[in-house]
């Protein structure tokens, strides 16, 4: 499918709609009407302060949403209140009528309305099913169960051997884990597109029948419909500070970093004959290059003296260059890229689901998650919707957005980028936030297919997450720890985005945490401001100490953790990709006073800011609010900047 061009813009159209169902959200009337917000506080109060034996003076309300579940059509309203003696935060949520409700009946109630209604089908599969003939056959997700794995040599900092390690560990894992599915597809004559080798998901041809069949076996998790994915087309360098990180040494070398691509005209591939560019490989060298990967290339790598890429140290590039815009394909690109030893991934396309998450999603989260790799997502280019595309949904990843800076690198002036995705993905309590953050997409010069090798470029979110994946690049060329803590890599990120292009500093629609800046992020990790553990029911509180840190000046916190899927809790949706922690960020100055608190609901991540009124060590606390896994890979970094 080509991007279409109107009014000089290029714009990539929405192609998924086709079969999408669309699932009753409850309307903003029906939540608002029933309750008065006072009286519910102050019965919340009341309640948490029976229950928990607490003064109500002792305790705040530091958050409040209402968690709406869509099948079942319930809203419940529900607070976070601290404690500041203890710094525990608890939780309580309010039906309909103002009564005490459990939200954990509400979710299993909402999955068991999904089953009924879907099965194990996603519900554009399920409406499929209805209409196939006998004789049709449809590509599917098969997602399995996943496998137990004892995963606990390779937590901490893994070297390249353990990395290696882990990944052949998987590929057996995973082989043997799909093997009794492919037999059953076998005997029904289905066709095996591609089965995963680093994650619980078989590819396959199949008929209604096998649909049906497959849905009764107790190893398959859910079935989905595949979808396809386009290019999220349309003086970059010192707009991002990428040039002061250069000029300390740090250039991304020895870091290696794959381009995750879908054809835009003939090929995906990158054009290695570039002079500027190194010669890379590909995943299918048999197949055409692309002007849109070779420029996303060269953002990351090109090593022209002018135009140089973000991390234009890093050694060549591998092309995963899917041979069509199709799950399957893209999903057998980026394993090669993994088993090729890619650090960073990036991928600069999308499609448009409508806010719900997509099975890529939850295969990049699967990617992020268990083999510890750094995944970077271009937010979209919705013409009219402003809907992030999936896969920028997803949880683990880290979701670029563009802006635009006016051709110069004094920040003053810059604006976002009209067409970048910012609606944020569907989520029980409705605040996650998307992107995370954004770079440059506007007025870029990069590389190209053919002589003078380098183009003036459209527009858009794809040439924004390269300067991100780049940016990673060096972050990890500072510290190779950083190669296994992809929570950590987006923390630092997060943490180093203080470029406000609009809204809120801290935090805003289309924004993000805002613009990066490679050299702030680039002293998070350089100054040691960052940690990085697996952690357990019994670490919380989770106390850092932010020591040394001077007055007057704008200090930043973040912490980031992962989703597991897929996960077998009450799915929210009709994806099996829910969090199973909840954590939030409560922040004390050297006197032990509150001085931030960010305590979302159903983020990924926590974000913190403040301007110090005083030096000193101040400390930043992570709460466990819900823990329901065995254990998390949870990073907190930290900034200091000039408010
Ligand atoms: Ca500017
Ligand atoms: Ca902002
Ligand atoms: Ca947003
Ligand atoms: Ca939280």
């Amino acid at each position: 499918m080509q991007p279409k061009k109107i009014g000089g813009l290029p714009v990539v159209l929405a192609i998924i709609l086709a079969g999408m169902i669309t699932v009753p959200v409850a309307s903003a009337q029906s939540i608002e009407q029933p309750f008065d917000l006072q009286t519910y506080r102050a019965e919340a109060l009341e309640h948490v302060s029976t229950r928990e034996g607490i003064p109500v003076g002792e305790l705040t309300i530091i958050n409040e949403a209402f968690a709406t579940f869509p099948l079942t059509g319930r809203s419940l309203w529900g607070a976070k209140i601290l404690d500041e003696k203890s710094s525990a935060i608890y939780g309580i949520y309010l039906d309909e009528e103002g009564k005490v409700a459990d939200i954990d009946a509400v979710k299993e109630a909402e999955a068991a309305e999904k089953s009924k209604r879907y099965g194990k089908l996603d519900p554009e599969l399920a409406e499929r099913v209805a209409t196939m003939r006998s004789d049709e056959k449809v590509v599917v997700w098969i997602w399995l169960t996943e496998p137990s794995t004892d995963r606990s040599r390779f937590q901490g900092n893994l070297s390249e051997e353990q990395h290696q390690e882990l990944l052949s560990l998987q590929r057996a894992t995973y082989a043997a884990h799909e093997a009794p599915v492919i037999d059953f597809l076998k005997t029904q004559d289905s066709t095996v597109v591609y089965a995963c080798q680093y994650a619980p998901v078989v590819f396959a041809e199949v008929s209604r029948e096998t649909i049906q069949d497959l849905s009764k076996r107790s190893d398959v998790v859910s079935l989905d419909i595949t979808r396809s994915y386009e290019p999220a087309l349309n003086s970059a360098a010192p707009t991002v500070k990428a040039n002061v990180v250069w000029g300390r040494g740090k250039t991304g070398t020895g870091i290696k970093v794959a381009i995750v691509e879908v054809p835009l005209g003939s090929g995906s591939g990158i054009q290695f004959s570039n002079p500027y560019l190194l010669d890379g490989s590909s995943y299918r060298p048999d197949l055409p290059v692309s002007g849109h990967a070779t420029q996303v290339a060269g953002i990351v790598a090109s090593t022209h003296s002018t135009y140089k890429g973000i991390s234009y140290g890093v050694p060549a590039l591998l092309s995963a260059n899917a041979p069509s815009e199709d799950d399957t394909d893209i999903v057998a690109a980026t394993e090669w890229a993994i088993t090729q030893g890619a650090k960073v991934i990036s991928c600069s396309f999308g499609g448009e689901t409508g806010s719900s998450l997509g099975d890529m999603d939850q295969y990049l989260d699967h990617v992020v998650w268990s083999n510890h790799l750094t995944v970077v997502v271009a937010a979209g280019n919705p013409p009219n919707s402003g809907n992030v595309w999936c896969p920028g949904l997803a949880y683990n990843v880290i979701t670029v957005g563009a802006f635009d800076d006016r051709d110069s690198s004094a920040w003053t002036g810059d604006t976002m980028w009209q067409y970048s995705g910012y609606n944020d993905p569907e989520s029980p309590h409705g605040d996650r936030e998307k992107p995370e953050v954004v770079a440059v997409g506007c007025g870029i010069t990069s590389t190209s297919t053919a002589s003078p090798w380098l183009v003036s470029c459209a527009s858009g979110t794809s040439l924004a997450a390269p300067a991100v994946s780049g940016e990673a690049a060096l972050l990890m060329h500072r510290q190779s720890q950083l190669t296994s803590w992809p929570e950590a890599v987006k923390a630092a990120i997060m943490a180093g985005a203080v470029h406000n292009i609009e809204g809120a500093s801290r935090l805003s629609d289309r924004d993000g945490a805002g613009g990066i800046d490679c050299s702030i992020a680039d002293d998070t990790i350089a100054n040691n401001r960052w940690w990085a553990n697996t952690v357990t029911y019994g670490d919380f509180p989770k106390t850092y100490v932010l020591s040394g840190i001077p007055a007057g000046k704008k200090v930043r916190v973040v912490a980031a953790w992962d989703s597991h899927p897929p996960d077998l809790h009450p799915p929210y949706g009709t994806i099996n990709d829910p969090l199973q922690s909840d954590f939030d960020l409560i922040i004390y100055d050297p006197n032990g006073e509150q001085v931030e608190v960010s305590s979302s609901y159903d983020n990924n991540y926590e974000i913190g800011q403040f301007e110090t009124e005083m030096s000193g060590n101040y400390q930043a606390r992570v709460v466990k609010y819900r823990f329901e896994g065995a254990s998390e890979r949870l990073a907190l970094a930290y900034s200091i900047s000039d408010p």
